[in-house]
């Protein structure tokens, strides 16, 4: 069975270029037996610290398309006092260094508390993305819950891998990858702090939780998922106790004390020490926290039109619709939260800080693959005990703080806007015929959908993978640059010849490969400048000027927060914008079509997602018509 679901993990092949990539299991699990995983972890490399006058060259040239020329002379003049010799610069340059080799990762620690625990504004689309699979074939209550067991069973057999530290080795670029995040994923849980926030995990608990929780009707039931004899609940039996926890749970007048976890971070602590002061809640919030995931059986969502269905699984995945449909069926600080609706809806939202997408998508790419390969085995029906009900007393202060999430959450709902598309004229197919990469063609498109649409270059985030290195998390790929800059700018110029276009769109596809790649070998800037700001809060009585200076700000605000997250399934994946007046963009390049999911502020008078979407498919069409269109200049 670990073999062949095992073998459903490859999700590419071993090439060239950076790209992840599962090794075949066949081979791998024998190089990955127990033990090995140490082994494996001990040989990655440690992460470096770049050179201090190559991240400030590269930080330059990155502020030029975003900035006036008269700002950056005032960076520029900043930037050579800062690493004049003797001066600050290199001062914090060499306590970093000193870091990193006191560490196994110099950034690790400081990224999860500054990019998450010390966060403070809500998880619930400031933070937490969600996944929405394709629409699965089930259309009532018998059919979600069929499928809640099988995804269930399906996660299990997943967790024997963990367990059993036998998951396959990832590569990227040729190179072998951290597997770190992938213990991290289940039976752990965020903590809501009055300042900071913390993460816990249990899986390595000297007595591991057996049990998940299920939501349904904002009422929270453990579900033992093991046998006396440690083997895992059959999806038969899983459908049996799905089933009682649906008929105790017919009420739909219960406080949805979950959606506490929907606030801002610093309310929820306040309202967490309230609520947690009370004995029989205390031990409710421990088993969810400790449970080793949480499955959502939403109520129906309003019925949209097949077009619209994917844009509202998203919103559905990312915030649950507002406190009169299903965000009131969810515990938000849960790392991992499977939600299945009654009319096939079916994805997962997860809270972000103990890790990346890929090793959640790995996640999906494999229960999908169970699903599928699995039937409903019927099983010897040994009477189950009822999964308990987890009780909350709800006082008048708890029920005032439950009031005042649901009225933040409705807010939020209405300002959130998000827009699926799924692209079918081409895929990574087009990209690679004309021998660019397809990462940086969707990037470049988005450079020029957004200045069609805004008339400027703004600040643009790309996760770039770091686990290359031990514990490595992500560095930022700047997707704006001078190139792009340059082929936006000519590209709707009706004065400039197509085979300049074609040169200017090759040079900057170019440009971004070769970030790509620097970044993945941690030789960006954007961690390298926050490690030496975070250096600077540490060792000095003073902030360095190039950190107060209005083009450090211009530059952290970006207008588009993009990812490629790609997948075997036909999934998309989603997320908030990162500023008021931004994008969020997640897409999955598939072989002949792209699933790219675009979020906006309705707050924000200049954004709109749905035109964000249709622009870039404009865009990208456009982009081939150029190429396909031009013979290749003689170079
Ligand atoms: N000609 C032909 N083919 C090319 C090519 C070229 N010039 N350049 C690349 N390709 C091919 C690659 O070989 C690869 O082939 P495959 O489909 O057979 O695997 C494919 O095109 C994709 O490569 P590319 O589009 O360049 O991107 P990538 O897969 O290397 O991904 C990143 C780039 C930045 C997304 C990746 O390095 C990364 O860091 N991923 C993790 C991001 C992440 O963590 N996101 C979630 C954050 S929560
Ligand atoms: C299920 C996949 C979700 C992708 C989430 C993602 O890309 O998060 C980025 C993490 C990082 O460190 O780059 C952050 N981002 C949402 C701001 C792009």
């Amino acid at each position: 069975m670990l073999l062949v679901l095992g073998r459903n993990m490859v999700v590419g092949t071993a090439n060239r270029c950076s790209r992840l990539v599962l090794r075949p299991v066949r081979s791998t699990v024998a190089a990955a037996a127990p033990g090995r995983y140490l082994t494996h972890q001990n040989g990655l490399p440690c992460l470096p610290v770049p050179p201090l006058q190559q991240t400030c060259d590269r930080y330059l040239a990155a502020l030029e398309p975003i900035l006036e020329s008269a700002e950056l002379e005032c960076t520029k003049d900043l930037l050579t006092k800062f690493q004049s010799p003797g001066g600050v610069g290199e001062r914090l340059q060499k306590g970093l260094e000193s870091r990193a080799r006191r560490t196994d990762n110099w950034l690790s620690d400081w990224w999860l508390q500054a990019a998450y625990l010390d966060f403070r504004m809500p998880v619930v689309v400031h933070s937490s993305p969600g996944v929405v699979l394709p629409r699965m074939q089930f259309s009532d209550r018998q059919g979600q819950m069929k499928f809640a067991a099988k995804l269930i069973a399906g996660v299990l057999d997943f967790k024997t891998m963990i367990d059993a530290e036998t998951l396959p080795v990832e590569y990227l670029g040729g190179s072998p990858l951290c597997m770190h995040q992938y213990y991290q994923i289940l039976s752990s849980c965020r903590i809501p702090g009055l300042k900071r926030d913390s993460v816990v995990n249990h899986a390595r608990d000297p007595r591991p939780p057996t049990h998940i929780t299920v939501v349904h009707n904002f009422q929270f039931f453990v579900l033992d998922v093991y046998n006396s004899d440690r083997t895992p609940l059959t999806v038969d039996q899983l459908y049996v106790q799905l089933e009682k926890i649906w008929n105790s749970s017919l009420q739909t007048n219960k406080e949805p004390v979950g959606i506490l976890t929907s606030q801002h971070r610093n309310d929820w602590g306040k309202a967490y020490v309230n609520l947690t002061r009370d004995e029989t809640n205390k031990e409710s919030v421990l088993a969810i926290q400790k449970s080793i995931f949480t499955v959502c059986l939403d109520a129906p969502m309003p019925r949209v039109s097949d077009e619209m269905f994917r844009s509202r699984a998203a919103l559905q995945m990312l915030h649950g619709g507002g406190s009169h449909w299903n965000s009131g069926n969810r515990w938000f600080d849960k790392t991992l939260q499977f939600i299945i609706g009654e009319d096939g809806t079916c994805g997962l939202m997860y809270e972000h800080a103990p890790a990346e997408g890929p090793p959640i998508v790995a996640l999906i790419d494999h229960i999908v693959e169970y699903i599928h390969t699995s039937g409903m085995v019927r099983s010897p029906m040994a009477p189950l005990p009822m999964p308990k009900k987890l009780r909350f007393n709800v006082t008048p202060e708890i029920k005032r703080d439950i009031e005042n999430a649901k009225e933040h959450m409705n807010t939020m709902v209405h300002d959130l806007e998000v827009r699926v598309v799924v692209f079918d004229q081409f895929g990574k197919n087009v990209p690679k015929a004309q021998k660019m990469s397809p990462d940086a063609f969707i990037q470049i498109a988005l450079q020029l959908a957004y200045y069609r649409m805004h008339q400027r270059c703004c600040s643009t985030y790309e996760s770039a993978s770091l686990r290359m290195f031990k514990r490595g998390r992500t560095d930022t790929i700047r997707s704006a640059s001078i190139d792009s800059a340059n082929f936006v700018k000519a590209f709707d110029d009706p004065a400039k010849h197509n085979t300049e276009k074609v040169a200017l769109l090759e040079q900057a596809v170019k440009a971004h490969r070769a970030y790509t790649d620097r970044a993945i070998r941690g030789q960006a800037i954007d961690r390298h400048l926050l490690g030496l700001k975070l250096q600077a809060i540490e060792d000095l009585a003073s902030i360095p000027e190039i950190f107060m200076d209005t083009a450090y700000s211009a530059a952290q605000h970006f207008n588009l927060s993009t990812s490629q997250v790609p997948a075997k399934t036909d999934c998309v994946m989603c997320f908030g914008p990162g500023v008021p007046d931004g994008y969020g963009v997640c897409y999955n390049p598939m072989a002949k079509h792209i699933n790219i999911a675009v979020s906006a502020f309705n707050s924000c008078e200049e954004t709109n997602a749905a035109h964000m979407a249709k622009v870039l498919e404009n865009t990208l069409m456009d982009m081939r018509k150029l190429l396909e269109e031009t013979p290749k200049a003689k170079l």
